[in-house]
């Protein structure tokens, strides 16, 4: 007889997508996309163009009303009550995610893998906005009094909601194991 132990299925980890299309007035364009496999970190890919070369503070902002443009989607996402930080920093918002470095062509494609930004569960980023700012981000050490806050990263020149979240069941690789062990053992007895 086969064991329950033995051909357990209930192993198995969600993927969680979500995609930010960036569009501006400024004519900054681009794409974002955001990964979550089961409570794993976020990957975050991007390209965008139409900034001026050099570094721009990225954030996931609080809120995802865009009524009045890039300044109604609040500050900063930060649901544990921190400091503006570096991403690497312990003390951060959760939304604080550096800086993109965009080429003299105007265009930057970056990975970011972070922690704090999951797509599910009450600390979820989907709905809220990703703003590009105007600025680089100083991550909190500028000395400035909006360093604490804002990283003083100038205005705000480019938002998006995370929109379209999918969710898709990953097959845990043992299952595939276990499904392969189940149909010899079936063939072995003659089925
Ligand atoms: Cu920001
Ligand atoms: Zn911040």
């Amino acid at each position: 007889m086969l064991s329950s132990n033995t051909y357990s299925f209930r192993s198995h980890r969600t993927m969680v997508k979500a995609v930010a299309v960036l569009n501006s007035s400024e004519g900054v364009k681009g794409t974002i996309n955001f990964t979550q496999e089961g409570d794993g970190p976020t990957t975050v890919t991007g390209s965008l163009c139409g900034l001026k070369p050099g570094l721009h503070g990225f954030h996931v902002h609080a809120l995802g009303d865009t009524t009045n443009g890039c300044m109604s989607t609040g500050p900063h996402f930060n649901p544990v009550g921190k400091e503006h930080g570096a991403p690497k920093d312990e003390n951060r918002h959760a939304g604080d995610l550096g800086n993109v470095t965009v080429g003299d062509d105007g265009t930057a494609t970056f990975t970011i893998i972070d922690n704090q930004i999951p797509l599910t569960g009450p600390h979820s980023i989907v709905g809220r906005a990703v703003v590009v700012h105007a600025d680089p981000d100083d991550l909190g050490k500028g000395g400035h009094e909006l360093s604490k806050t804002t990283g003083n990263a100038g205005g705000r020149v480019a938002y998006v909601l995370l929109v379209c979240k999918v969710e898709t069941t990953l097959l845990h690789p043992s299952l595939l194991t276990n499904a392969v062990a189940y149909v010899s053992s079936l063939s072995s007895r003659g089925f």
